[in-house]
């Protein structure tokens, strides 16, 4: 019988391991995740792999609703179109992460992204049109409803399940594998070769089964890593954060544990979002042109102070559009000057649309039908793709036409997708004009031979948001196949054995067995810990030394040190944490993963000297931007990390920031 979300009450008196099945299994190419880079590269795979070839897919969830998008969206944000070009997107992205970014990379998402928008039109996804294109779809000259420059407008529900279906159909069609539910713990090095990636080890969160995989390649998109930090929300509500409670920084420690070199680790992102309810902020900025006021009604954007602060970080602050960790570092400036809460003046932008329409001459007829048109706009925004923070407002009794609504940053997240970049440090495009410290010889491969990226698992590239991740996805899957091809004669070779790796995984569930009846309430225990209190533990450590948001996001040597130190005797703990069933045991390996990346985020903390990215995160003892180059003995570089899966040594390195695009 499988171990269930509850204790299997039959099972307790003898944890017995042989029980559970291994199932070995053997493959080309993996594609680990299920998200929006993962469904690109099953869709792209089959088209470069050799014929015969064996490739699955596993996802810990069920890929039709997994990952960042299994809401809905209700846009789509990185779109180039007719009107912008990937150069144009390469400066957009550089000036909104203050200068640090790989530009190759971004520059050859910029160049593919518009052909997965296509596809998604293709396949079903509805996009809004301008007037007088209606009905026509991008190919057939269709003009899309622009948010704002470089995001259009869905109706998203359905965005996962609609890009799912395309993925399934399409490894479907090779007679490729798909594994849901199943959870991947960790990589696996090969025994014969070294720095080279052979395969991947997992367990079922269905059934009592381990997977081992081998594999010549794979792609790891297991997206970002949310509950390391406290969330604003207290117990009841500590399911409810912005980024998706089920991406635990799979992607950052199971790359990083075998060696791959990391990249901006210290870059998390704090989007600012209406409070509580995390509702998305774009739409009202970019369509619905709304402006934020502080407690005092005042548009504080605009005051010579705001201006001031934003000069200390030129040119970044003074450019056109303010990046967004900027734009977040107003809203803290104005709060810790007591001019707080943060609001976003939605009864004004309403009324502002409805006073345009007025005068250019709407009657009263065609005004109530406009209304109710742009009421149900404004609903849909949330209903597509945060539906809690429609259910909030309707609990509050928020009329948005009638009352501003709270916003401010959240806890932060560590992605590389959206408007953030830490991640892998990825080889770029091998063409001429990418400098040779950026290439390697297979695009989107880690420093680990066989180990390729997408999405937030790649750093310095962020802003490619859903539809980037899936055309880096793609892009990813064409190369691991021309890998793949020119290593066809490479078997990988696991150094553990089936059983050994059973073991670990399972060993949560084995300290469980061995102690439940040692005290009266299943949660406390002087023998182990649960994954919820290891969590509980993680988080406050983090929030209160390592710059969260109980501390308005500031941190110092001295802090990221205590931190540290704390993390060390987490770590020994986690060593005890329990299981009582496949659940649990999923939440523990999440923690696990989640440990190993917290400590990488405080290194990279402790390693850069400045603060970068101010409103994203303080170093109190270094305040400023610095503008020298590592060469000059400043921190305008790359800060990257590479641990040593034999020692368990991190090195920590500075590289190289080139500017491949002229302003
Ligand atoms: O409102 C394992 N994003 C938005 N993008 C847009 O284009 N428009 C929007 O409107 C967006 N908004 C938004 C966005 C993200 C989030 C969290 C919210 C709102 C609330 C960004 C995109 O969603 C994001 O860029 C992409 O989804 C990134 O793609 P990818 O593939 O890197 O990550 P994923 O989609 O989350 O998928 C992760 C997958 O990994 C699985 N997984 N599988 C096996 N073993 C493990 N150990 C695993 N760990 C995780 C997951 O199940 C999942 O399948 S807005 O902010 O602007
Ligand atoms: P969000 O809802 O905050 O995730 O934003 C959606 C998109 O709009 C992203 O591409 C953001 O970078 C962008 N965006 C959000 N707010 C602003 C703003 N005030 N100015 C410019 N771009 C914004």
């Amino acid at each position: 019988m499988a171990l269930r979300n509850k204790p299997t009450w039959e099972l307790l008196a003898e944890p017995d391991l042989s029980k559970v099945p291994v199932e070995e299994l053997e493959y080309d190419a993996l594609i680990i995740g299920g998200g929006m880079a993962a469904c690109g590269a099953a869709f792209e795979i089959g088209k470069w792999m050799p014929d015969g070839a064996k490739v699955a897919m596993i996802d810990k969830a069920a890929v039709e609703r997994s990952g960042a998008v299994a809401m809905g969206l209700s846009a789509i944000n990185t779109y180039i179109g007719d009107e912008n070009t990937p150069a144009d997107y390469v400066k957009m992205v550089r000036n909104d992460l203050m200068g640090i970014v790989r530009e190759d990379l971004i520059f050859d998402t910029g160049r593919h992204v518009d052909d997965s928008v296509i596809h998604f039109e293709k396949w079903g996804l509805p996009l809004w049109k301008q007037k007088g294109s209606e009905g026509k779809k991008l190919t057939e000259g269709g003009k899309p409803v622009h948010e704002g420059r470089w995001q259009i407008m869905i109706n998203g529900e359905s965005y996962k399940c609609i890009v799912a279906e395309a993925a399934k159909n399409a490894l479907e069609e090779k007679g490729y594998d798909l594994y849901e539910r199943v959870f991947i713990v960790k990589l696996l090095l090969d025994a014969n070769k070294p720095n080279t990636i052979a395969g991947a080890v997992g367990f079922s969160t269905r059934e009592n089964k381990v997977y081992v995989f081998k594999a010549k390649a794979m792609m790891v998109a297991c997206g970002g890593a949310v509950n390391i930090f406290r969330p604003h929300s207290t117990d009841e509500g500590k399911g409810r954060c912005w980024y998706p409670v089920w991406n635990a920084g799979s992607t950052y420690a199971m790359c990083a544990q075998v060696g791959a070199e990391m990249t901006l680790m210290e870059n998390r992102f704090t989007p600012s979002r209406y409070k509580d309810g995390y509702g998305p902020v774009g739409a009202w900025f970019l369509l619905f042109k709304s402006n934020v006021t502080n407690g005092l009604g005042e548009e504080y954007v605009k005051s010579e102070a705001c201006k001031k602060e934003l000069e200390k970080y030129a040119p970044y602050g003074t450019a056109e559009v303010t990046p967004t960790c900027l734009r977040n570092h107003l809203m803290l400036f104005e709060m810790k000057a007591g001019r707080g809460p943060i609001q976003m003046d939605t009864p004004k932008a309403i009324k502002n649309f409805l006073d345009d329409a007025k005068a250019q001459g709407m009657d009263d007829k065609a005004l109530k039908k406009y209304w109710k048109q742009l009421e149900s706009e404004v609903w849909e925004d949330f209903l597509d793709m945060t539906c809690g923070q429609a259910g909030l407002w309707a609990s509050m009794n928020i009329a948005p036409e009638e009352r501003p609504s709270e916003i401010m940053p959240t806890e932060p997240y560590m992605l590389g997708s959206h408007a953030g970049a830490c991640g892998c440090w990825c080889s770029g495009p091998n063409e001429d004009w990418v400098p040779d410290d950026y290439k390697w010889g297979y695009n989107l491969m880690t420093t680990v031979n066989g180990l390729f990226t997408a999405g937030d698992g790649v750093g310095a590239s962020g802003h490619k948001f859903s539809s980037g991740s899936h055309a880096e996805g793609r892009i990813a899957a064409k190369s691991m196949a021309r890998y793949v091809r020119d290593n066809k004669d490479f078997t990988p070779t696991l150094k553990q054995t089936a059983e050994e790796l059973k073991a670990e995984i399972y060993k949560p569930v084995v300290t469980y067995y061995e102690n439940h009846e040692k005290t009266t309430d299943d949660m406390v225990n002087p023998n182990y810990i649960k994954p919820r209190h290891l969590m509980e533990r993680l988080m406050k450590y983090m929030d209160e030394y390592a710059g969260g948001w109980t501390n308005y996001y500031t941190t110092s040597g001295k802090l990221l040190d205590i931190a540290a130190q704390h993390l060390k005797y987490l770590k020994e703990d986690s060593e005890k944490m329990a299981a009582s069933g496949l659940h649990e045991l999923l939440r523990a390996w999440e923690n696990y993963h989640r440990i190993f990346v917290a400590e990488n985020h405080i290194q990279h903390l402790k390693f850069r000297e400045e603060s970068r990215y101010p409103g994203f995160y303080y170093r109190a003892d270094f305040p400023q931007t610095d503008v020298k180059t590592e060469e000059e003995g400043g921190w305008f570089c790359f800060s990257n990390s590479k641990y040593d899966p034999e020692t368990g040594e991190w090195t920590m390195m500075k590289k190289h920031v080139h500017k491949i695009i002229p302003d």
